[in-house]
């Protein structure tokens, strides 16, 4: 340890001069900052830690979902430096997000039952993956709120599609990719009717529906499939994480399921007759002491999909859980009370269940489950068919962790990381022998925790995010509403766990991340100009009008727009094709113009339309929204519009 300090003394020493003014030596010494900060050796073996001078890279990318921001968060590990906000489900300026005909269309899809949705509710962002291991190819993000999940190219970084949901009125376990990303994955929340019609409590038992959507990715056009995809019918429980199999259980999906009471918020047709009316939903909901695990085998799901046996409803099949439990591929297995996290082990012979209302992490193992589901051993069935499997006889072990156990996280070897919400703690344990290792204290309710490629069939250990609800005390008050709180943990084998850093986010609530090499990701530069239909070329810019149609053509290049004065009639519709003509890396030019709820961020070799009508007289300047140059200033021009 001292060591390592020492080490990390010099490190940071050297770091001294390296930012002292040249000739000046050092400003101060170590000591005088150690002393004027009140710092510790620990602390500045912390700072060691994570300090990344200019121009070193980050080890890790790491993509944490934006929460109700609807966005994406990219930033770098171990230095915690954020890199981007994606724009996702919400228009984003800066990147002409939502401001130009290309994004509108993207956003465009995801309208829910005709209506333009602006916002978000992301949370489980998903790395596309290639025999179990992180790709970083692509990454999908759903949306809770509005049910849709979202394809994000990384060559890009940008998003590519949106998808909705054809028949959920609200999800969450989602996104999760299968192994070789043949499915993205995307489970409903809240119990409704699939159609979209007026459906009485009364009926809740019969009518209302959970389900598990399997959305077929097609790697080589980097979209979702809508007609290859499809979805499994489930009961009106209320069905949360989600977790694939892998290796041993390839094939399978495992979903936690809340709610088995099918409680209704005291207005229901008495699923929970003991209790009276006036019982809140949160008493009604965890009134039994088990719920379940639904276990589906999406291989047989493929296989009745492939042989026509579904019904389509709003367009989209349906496979029966009839079918399903015919086909002998649709369980369940009780879980204790009000399970959260579920997360399939790195090898797949194992899942961990933690359960917010009991101290205990449950392991389950896959061959004494798998085993059950092979002879027909079954406890029972539930009251739509499903058969339950024993809890005790597919149990491998239960380990007392604390209070209000969460979501687990895979480190190396048998390593596992759970949160602990109620106790905001980080319980580090072996989930083979059960034996706890270590307790950390974090600063505050932790949710969910992300080890680096943690979700992979190999995960690296090395570093731990705890993903914090509340910041309370830590950071500059900035009014009631706190920023999350991301904090950085060095999990490096056989030492203890050391807090790195605090990382204070704007944007929010970030539910889960994935940390992934940064070596794996390839993104591009500029444009390959050719990808956009509308090019325009330098010396062919032109403005063209046909009846009340005009279509502009121009180019942008340090530090000029051609055309720069465009004369057009109130109530013309134009189109304005823009295209960026620079080579040179980090180019970019903005474009907008005065008063229209334009905005463009064009990089070197892309091309952007604009669609509008200007509908009242005038001068409109426009002009380059990014300071590209010393004239930038002079990157302008003037749309006049006749009367
Ligand atoms: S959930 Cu938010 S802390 Cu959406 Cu995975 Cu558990
Ligand atoms: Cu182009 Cu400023």
């Amino acid at each position: 340890m001292l060591e390592n300090v020492s080490k990390a003394l010099k490190g940071a020493l050297l770091t001294c001069v390296a930012v002292g003014v040249a000739g000046s030596g050092f400003a101060q010494s170590l000591e005088e900052v150690k002393t004027q900060r009140g710092l510790t050796d620990k602390d500045i073996l912390a700072a060691a830690k994570t300090y990344t001078p200019s121009g070193m890279k980050d080890e890790y990318y790491v993509f944490s979902s934006g929460g109700q921001a609807g966005q994406v968060i990219v930033y770098g590990v171990p230095s915690m430096r954020i890199l981007k906000y994606i724009g996702v489900f919400t228009p984003e300026p800066w990147q002409g997000w939502g401001f130009d005909k290309h994004s509108k269309d993207i956003l465009a899809q995801g309208k829910i039952r005709g209506k333009e949705i602006t916002w978000g509710d992301t949370h489980h962002p998903g790395l596309s993956e290639t025999k179990g291991d992180y790709d970083g190819q692509y990454l999908f993000i759903n949306d809770k709120a509005n049910p849709r999940v979202a394809v994000i190219d990384l060559k890009t970084f940008e998003t590519t599609q949106i998808v909705v949901n054809p028949i959920f009125k609200s999800e969450h376990g989602s996104t999760i990719v299968t192994p070789n990303t043949e499915y993205v994955i995307e489970v409903a929340q809240y119990a409704a009717p699939f159609e979209d019609k007026y459906v009485p409590l009364e009926d809740y038992n019969d009518k209302y529906r959970g389900g598990v959507t399997y959305w077929k990715f097609d790697r080589k056009k980097g979209k979702i499939d809508i007609k290859r995809s499809f979805t499994v019918e489930l009961p009106p429980y209320m069905q949360d994480v989600t977790d694939a199999g892998k290796g041993p259980s390839y094939g399978w999906s495992f979903t936690n399921t809340v709610n088995s009471e099918r409680y209704q918020g005291g207005f229901g047709n008495g699923n929970v007759p003991e209790f009276s009316k006036r019982l809140p939903n949160e008493a009604g909901m965890s009134a039994k002491d088990t719920d379940y695990m639904t276990i589906v085998n999406w291989k047989a799901a493929e296989k009745l999909f492939q042989q026509g046996k579904y019904k389509k409803i709003n367009d989209h099949a349906v496979i029966s859980m009839d079918d399903m439990v015919k086909a002998n591929a649709l369980f369940l297995v009780p879980e204790p009370k009000s399970p959260h996290g579920n997360d399939v082990s790195p090898d797949g012979t194992h899942i961990i269940v933690a359960g917010k209302l009991d101290t205990h992490a449950s392991v389950y193992s896959w061959t004494k489950m798998k085993n059950m589901i092979d002879s027909k051993d079954f406890a029972s069935t539930d009251p739509y068919g499903l058969p339950i499997l024993d809890l005790k006889r597919s149990l491998a072990r239960q380990v007392n962790l604390g209070l209000g156990p969460l979501h687990t996280q895979y480190g190396k070897g048998d390593s596992v990381y759970t949160s602990l919400y109620v106790e905001s703690s980080i319980v580090h344990w072996n989930y083979k022998t059960g034996k706890v290792l270590e307790k950390m204290p974090i600063n505050y309710n932790v949710g969910h925790l992300v080890t680096a490629e943690g979700d992979t069939v190999d995960p690296d250990g090395k570093y731990l995010i705890s993903l914090n609800k509340l910041a309370i005390d830590r950071f500059l008050g900035v009014g009631p509403l706190h920023p999350q709180n991301h904090q950085l943990i060095d999990i490096k084998k056989g030492q203890p766990m050391q807090l790195l850093y605090d990382m204070p986010l704007p944007l929010g609530e970030p539910h889960y991340a994935q940390m992934i090499k940064a070596d794996k990701l390839k993104p591009i530069v500029r444009y390959k100009k050719k990808s956009f239909k509308h090019r325009v070329r330098p010396g062919r810019e032109k403005v063209v009008r046909n009846g009340n149609n005009v279509t502009i053509y121009s180019t942008a290049i340090r530090s000029h727009y051609s055309p720069e004065v465009i004369k057009v009639k109130v109530g013309d519709k134009i189109t304005w094709h823009m295209s960026n003509v620079e080579r040179a890396q980090d180019q970019t030019h903005g474009f907008t113009v005065d008063g229209l709820n334009i905005h463009g961020s064009l990089e070197p070799g892309e091309t952007s339309t604009f669609e509008f009508v200007v509908d009242k007289e005038g001068v409109y300047p426009f002009y380059c929204t990014e300071f590209c140059s010393a004239l930038h200033l002079e990157m302008t021009g003037y749309l006049l519009v006749e009367p």
